[in-house]
């Protein structure tokens, strides 16, 4: 009997599980692009020109291996518009009563698929190196769900960077050697940027006709969308900016997008790279003495500890996360995350990356827009949407915990112990945007006082319930209480008065 395979637009590996459980000879694989995919937000046209014509050569390449493909253009004048709806037309077509699909990144696709009238058969996405029932088994009876004692385990498991069954060196993380204040110069030319060919060029005509009025710009696309291509742009960060990696990891400046990052989690999330072979790379560029310890075990914690741990919380919280909002946030997204006008130059200057790019680094997003968003009291399924949207990585598993866990705090502290809040002093610490602003990041109240400034102590005196006792924020509210009693209250008025315009629409 016929069997149709489904293939997503972020499944584009050769090891796919339902690829391997498929028959070459009678089944066929379905990949389809839709327009409620690239609608139900309204993505990015980069990040969606980049899937179109990633799933486009993929589809060419499973041809090429003898696969038969029934692939839908999002222009074709049968494509029913959604996945499910392209499934069933498909199976019309073809007679198959049955689907092999491996595990969407998105409870509301498993939704979708498990509601069709086909008999769907979802397998386990394997191209993560912790099942499900690992990180559930690992989560049980634990008091509090910390990252570093998940990345202990996976690197036990995987024997990246152990020696002897203890970590190299004697330590399982370096952290302290990293976060460097921006530097001057930057050695580094940035990601490999790649030219369109035909077929990408095809695409960024259908993106433009039908999705130009999205956020982004798609001008000057470079994205890699093989896995050749992306084997090539993780050799160009392993050899010329692993190096220093660690050391600028959270720095910021106005006139470099990239720093020292890899700018490989489009590919990596898209399924054309591995995460264990993008760890392999880098601790082998360690042991050949090409990069240092620091930047290695840094760069090796962010894919098998953070990414998989979010992946593992997504999961194991279920449907309604990206509904949670424990702090109980209302107000709208400012349009300045659109591109409106604004005066504060680290916001402006990090959405126009993201309109450009559809890239911003950790933090970036963490703590500019993120602080920022946290700080306003915006409402967090929002600011969930927006991520969402705006970065070409953007696939519910990893972004959803990033957004509403680490940087909203919005479900309650399952995945950060604190809130990621700042006042501008860190933000001028690791960037070089405050010598830029119309704001004065030193200005602790008046007109010209860095708006971070006085939203982080709002932001604290509106909470104190909740976070007066945590034991990491106690200074904080010492800080406060040492301050004079004047002071406080202009800070708060400050605060109520920025918010207030920001409410207004008015450019802040
Ligand atoms: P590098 O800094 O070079 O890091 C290397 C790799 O580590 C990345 O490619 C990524 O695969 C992995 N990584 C690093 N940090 C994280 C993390 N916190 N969670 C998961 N993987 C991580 N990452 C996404 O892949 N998709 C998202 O939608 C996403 N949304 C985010 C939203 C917010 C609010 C925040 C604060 C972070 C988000 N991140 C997301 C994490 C992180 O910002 C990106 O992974 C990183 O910026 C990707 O750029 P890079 O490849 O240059 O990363
Ligand atoms: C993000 C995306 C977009 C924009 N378009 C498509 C598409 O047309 N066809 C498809 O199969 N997948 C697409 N994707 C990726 C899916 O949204 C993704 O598989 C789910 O969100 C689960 O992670
Ligand atoms: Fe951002 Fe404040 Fe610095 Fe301006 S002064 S760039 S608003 S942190």
């Amino acid at each position: 009997m016929v069997r149709l395979v489904l293939i997503l637009g972020d499944q584009l590996s050769l090891d796919l599980a339902s690829l391997r459980a498929a028959d070459k000879e009678h089944d066929i694989i379905v990949m389809a692009e839709v327009a409620s995919e690239a609608t139900y937000v309204r993505h990015h046209p980069k990040k969606i020109a980049f899937i179109f014509s990633s799933m486009r050569k993929f589809a060419a390449a499973l041809k090429t291996d003898g696969w038969k493909v029934l692939y839908s253009q999002l222009d074709d004048t049968q494509n029913a518009g959604s996945i499910p709806a392209e499934l069933l037309r498909r199976a019309q077509e073809s007679g198959a009563k049955e689907v092999i699909a491996t595990r969407p990144g998105e409870w509301r696709l498993i939704e979708a698929l498990e509601g069709t009238p086909l008999q769907v058969y979802l397998l386990e996405d394997d191209r993560f190196l912790a099942t499900h029932a690992e990180f559930e088994a690992w989560a049980e009876g634990r008091k509090a769900l910390r990252m570093e004692y998940f990345y202990r385990d996976m690197r036990r498991k995987t024997g990246l960077l152990m020696e002897d069954g203890k970590p190299a060196q004697g330590q399982w993380n370096f952290d302290h050697d990293n976060r460097k204040a921006a530097p001057k110069d930057v050695s580094y030319s940035g990601p490999l940027s790649f030219e369109p060919d035909a077929i990408t060029k095809d695409v960024l005509d259908l993106v433009a006709a039908s999705f130009g009025d999205h956020f982004g710009t798609l001008e000057n696309f470079n994205f890699a969308t093989t896995r050749a291509e992306a084997l090539q742009a993780l050799e160009h960060f392993i050899t010329h900016a692993l190096l220093r990696f660690g050391d600028f990891q959270d720095a910021m400046l106005s006139e470099n997008k990239f720093l020292y990052h890899a700018v490989i989690s489009p590919y990596l999330n898209a399924g054309l790279l591995g995460p264990l072979e993008i760890c392999q790379a880098a601790e082998k560029a360690h042991k050949d003495g090409h990069a240092p310890i620091n930047a290695v075990e840094g760069f090796i914690r962010q894919i098998i500890g953070w990414r998989e741990y979010v992946r593992g919380i997504y999961f194991l919280e279920g449907p309604d996360y990206t509904r949670r909002n424990a702090l109980g946030h209302h107000r709208d997204l400012p349009t300045l995350y659109w591109g409106a006008e604004t005066k504060m130059h680290c916001l402006s200057k990090s959405v126009a990356q993201t309109r450009d790019e559809a890239y911003a680094h950790h933090i970036q997003r963490l703590m500019v827009t993120g602080n920022f968003a946290l700080l306003s009291g915006i409402n967090p399924e929002q600011v969930h949407e927006w991520y969402l949207e705006v970065y070409a990585d953007a696939f519910e598993w990893v972004e959803a915990p990033n957004t509403i866990g680490m940087s909203q705090f919005a479900d309650g502290g399952i995945i950060a112990s604190k809130p990621y809040v700042s006042s501008g002093a860190y933000i001028n610490r690791m960037s070089d945007y405050c010598k830029s602003c119309h704001y004065a990041v030193k200005d602790k109240t008046g007109e010209t006082a860095c708006p971070f400034n006085v939203l982080y102590w709002d932001f604290l005196i509106r909470h104190e319930d909740r976070f007066l006792n945590n034991p990491r924020m106690g200074n904080m509210y010492r800080t406060w209480n040492r301050m004079d009693e004047t002071h406080r209250a202009t800070v708060l008025q400050d605060a109520a008065i920025f918010l207030e315009k920001l409410d207004a629409g008015e450019a802040v």
